[in-house]
């Protein structure tokens, strides 16, 4: 009888492991360090600033709930100045909701004649994994690239990767260049395993706290 039922677990076993190799998924990556945060993969979010958000006070930012996806910020700098060591312009703060993290691309992009264009920059700051030091920041475009056809602006981006976790303030300010100048921020998270036809996720209440 004892020989039966190992017999069975062992057939049991090798059925088990037949069974996930016939449905193999890609080989995974290894498993990235997200400072014990899960990894973001829900859908993504899109928020249109609402000033003021100057970041002059705590509340003086736009509160906005993610859907622990990706994120894409719109915003436009009313106006560009500096003092030579800070940004004295329209500074756009965004207090960004997140209970995930990992791996992430930053992009700040906008469209700007080349003549003259638009110095943005930006800062992202992720308290819970660091009280001290900005999670990643952006202080250099890139060379332009061609607008849509026709245009005669140029797009600029300043692109970069980082380790986030946990909720984000996000800064987003202009150092030089015309007044209101219209941007936009993305996040992506580059080891979420997002799914391609997400669209039908249940709970489409994001609705974003514009409070
Ligand atoms: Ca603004
Ligand atoms: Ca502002």
């Amino acid at each position: 009888m004892r020989v039966h039922s190992s017999l069975l677990a062992v057939l049991a076993l090798v059925l088990v492991a037949l069974t996930g190799l016939s449905c193999t998924e890609p080989e995974l990556p290894p498993e990235p360090d997200r400072h014990g945060f899960p990894a973001c993969s829900g859908a993504e979010l899109s928020f249109i600033e609402v000033e003021p958000n100057n970041g002059t006070t705590q509340a003086d930012v736009n509160v906005v709930t993610s859907a622990d996806g990706a994120l894409e910020l719109r915003g436009t700098a009313a106006s560009c100045a500096n003092d030579g060591s800070h940004w004295t312009g329209d500074v756009d703060v965004f207090e960004v909701s997140y209970g995930c993290g990992g791996a992430a691309a930053l992009t700040l992009s906008w469209e700007s004649p080349p003549q003259n264009p638009a110095d943005l920059d930006f800062t992202v700051f992720a308290p819970e994994l660091s009280t001290t030091n900005y999670a990643a920041v952006g202080y250099e475009w890139s060379s332009p690239e061609p607008a849509t056809d026709g245009a005669t602006d140029k797009v600029f981006q300043e692109e970069h990767q980082a380790e986030l976790g946990g909720p984000l303030l996000i800064s987003v300010m202009c150092w030089s260049g015309p007044e209101d100048q219209e941007w936009s921020f993305r996040i992506d998270w580059l080891d979420s395993q997002q799914t391609d036809d997400d669209d039908s996720a249940a709970g489409d209440d994001d609705d974003s706290a514009a409070d």
